[in-house]
């Protein structure tokens, strides 16, 4: 599928109307004290839409939502984009001065946020004078805001979507870097029904008759799409979990209860399971056939003990915010564990070297991405945009490595790649090496000047519950590297901590590791 494909003139909502005339009375969703048909989702969509038009928002305006998973979320997200303004998914989990930071650079005109986070926002709401309003979703509603279910209740429930380009903006996302400020991902209508096809359809193969549920969430771009925007398409049904991903048990429990049949999940979730006692006898996971990976590394230790606990072979994956959704995947038969796969139908890659030459085969080089839901740039940062928005070509920061069959191997990212004695080094290399330690429940290297100024690995090793640091770990791990890693890739230094730092996204914050 091309973009061309699409009409000239498109709305995103087509990928929740188009259900309207064979499905209306099928559920679209299910969370944990509702369901909703198609039919209730999309009259609700309309006056919600309806009413944001009262409030006189327009063409491109933006509108925040910061709300857990659950159907008010959905419903302000397509009725946003339905009146042709930009929806804006805010990431649950940010501070106070980073909200503040995301209001102010969208220019959000609404805010539309859940009482349980109405706390982490309300004091800085008074900085954004360009915010008309603010709905609060919830029961303990401040007089202060109108309460959503009043905002939307008087409104009609029809509404004829806005005349938009297939190439007008419909949503922004922050992306959490590991430095600096998060940057704003615009991403256009045609974008949806691109990934949908690419990879719901072409890869993973989902079919009106799956029920799909995530740990990823909706404000998190692998988590709408795998979790709204690839079932709807298709008209399968989704699951939506408001809880943390944290809180296993109710992961499972949820399964258990709603039954899906697509597990969109990340390596820490698959790895928290994993150290449940039993967790496949205590817990039916056997409505599920496919289960995602994406976010980081699967390691592939992790995927054989998920393989041979419950049958099912995880799929790892990879795409970034900048281009929506996945753009390399394990697919279903031709899976190699650790890897991400290979490049999917509808985008191509290239291995790079620093002069934009591509490498060699088996060399480590910079990835970079060419396909049609690829963003155009970050909002309001001239410079990154120009580093990573390279022509048709996406520059990713990661670092791969691809094999004699084709597979591409992460090698860590760009930033962390080290150089060690005029040689490269990859601290995943590292890791991996210190992994294979029984006692070594996860860790991370970066680089660290020695007396000569000169950069060496160091390694931060946690380890396992029940085990202590002790000059005999330590010992056996410094062996273990000597016997698998290059003299110069061997951490010059192991210090036991108990936590790695993480973001919002669960990725490793190796800037804040460097400071320590
Ligand atoms: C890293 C991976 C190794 C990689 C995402 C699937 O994660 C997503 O988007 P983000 O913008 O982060 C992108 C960056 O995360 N990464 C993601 N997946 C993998 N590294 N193996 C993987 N399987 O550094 C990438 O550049 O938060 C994932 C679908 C949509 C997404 N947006």
């Amino acid at each position: 599928m091309k973009a061309a494909d699409l009409p000239l003139y498109y709305n995103m909502c087509e990928i929740l109307e188009h259900n309207l005339d064979t499905r209306a009375n099928k559920t679209a969703l299910l969370c944990e004290d509702r369901s909703m048909t198609f039919g209730e989702v999309s009259r609700q969509v309309n006056q919600a839409g309806n009413a944001l038009k009262k409030l006189d928002v327009r063409f491109g305006d933006c509108v925040a939502i910061l709300c857990p998973d659950c159907p008010e979320w959905v419903i302000s997200f397509f009725a946003a984009t339905k009146i042709g303004a930009t929806a804006l998914g805010m990431n649950t989990l940010l501070k106070t001065e980073e909200y503040d930071y995301i209001l102010g650079d969208s220019r959000a005109r609404v805010l539309i946020v859940h009482d349980s986070l109405l706390d982490a926002i309300k004091p800085v709401l008074a900085n954004h004078l360009t915010l008309l309003k603010v709905v609060v979703i919830g029961n303990t509603v401040d007089p202060e805001y109108t309460a959503f279910t009043d905002w939307i209740a008087s409104e009609e429930e029809t509404l004829a979507a806005a005349h938009t380009h297939r190439d007008d903006f419909c949503s922004l996302h922050y992306s959490s870097g590991t430095t600096g400020m998060p940057k704003g991902v615009l991403h256009a209508h045609k974008d949806y029904p691109l990934i949908a096809q690419l990879s719901g359809v072409d890869v993973f193969g989902i079919t009106e008759g799956d029920r799909t549920f995530s740990v990823a969430k909706l404000f998190f771009v692998y988590g709408i799409g795998g979790n709204l925007i690839f079932p709807w398409y298709v008209g399968a049904s989704c699951v939506l979990y408001a809880g943390s991903p944290r809180q296993v048990a109710g992961v499972l429990k949820t399964i258990e209860t709603c039954q899906p049949t697509v597990f969109v999940g990340v390596p820490t979730v698959y790895g928290a399971i994993l150290a449940l006692p039993e967790f496949d006898k205590r817990y039916k996971l056997n409505s599920i056939r496919l289960c995602l990976s994406a976010g980081e590394a699967l390691p592939a230790p992790a995927w054989q003990t998920w393989k041979d606990a419950t049958g099912l072979e995880i799929l790892d994956t990879i795409g970034c915010t900048e281009t929506y959704h996945t753009f390399m995947a394990n697919q279903p038969g031709a899976i190699r564990p650790g890897s991400s796969g290979k490049p999917i139908g509808g985008y191509d890659v290239r291995l790079v070297d620093e002069n934009g030459n591509d490498v060699a085969a088996g060399e480590v080089g910079h990835l970079m991405v060419r396909g049609e839901s690829s963003a155009l740039f970050y909002l309001h940062q001239c410079e990154k945009s120009r580093h990573t928005f390279r022509g048709e070509w996406l520059f990713t920061g990661d670092q791969y490595r691809r094999d004699e069959d084709g597979y591409y191997w992460h090698a860590g990212r760009g930033d962390d790649m080290l150089k060690v004695g005029g040689l490269w080094v990859s601290p995943v290399e590292i890791e991996n090496a210190l992994c294979e330690h029984e006692a070594v429940s996860e860790c991370a290297v970066v680089g660290h000047h020695d007396n000569a100024q000169l950069l060496k690995p160091k390694a931060f090793v946690c380890l396992h519950e029940n085990r202590e640091a002790s000059k005999e770990v330590l010992g056996e791990l410094l062996k273990l590297c000597a016997g698998k890693l290059d003299a110069h890739k061997r951490p010059r230094w192991i210090e036991f901590i108990d936590l790695l730092p993480r973001t919002a996204t669960g990725k490793v914050q190796r800037y804040r590791l460097r400071e320590l």
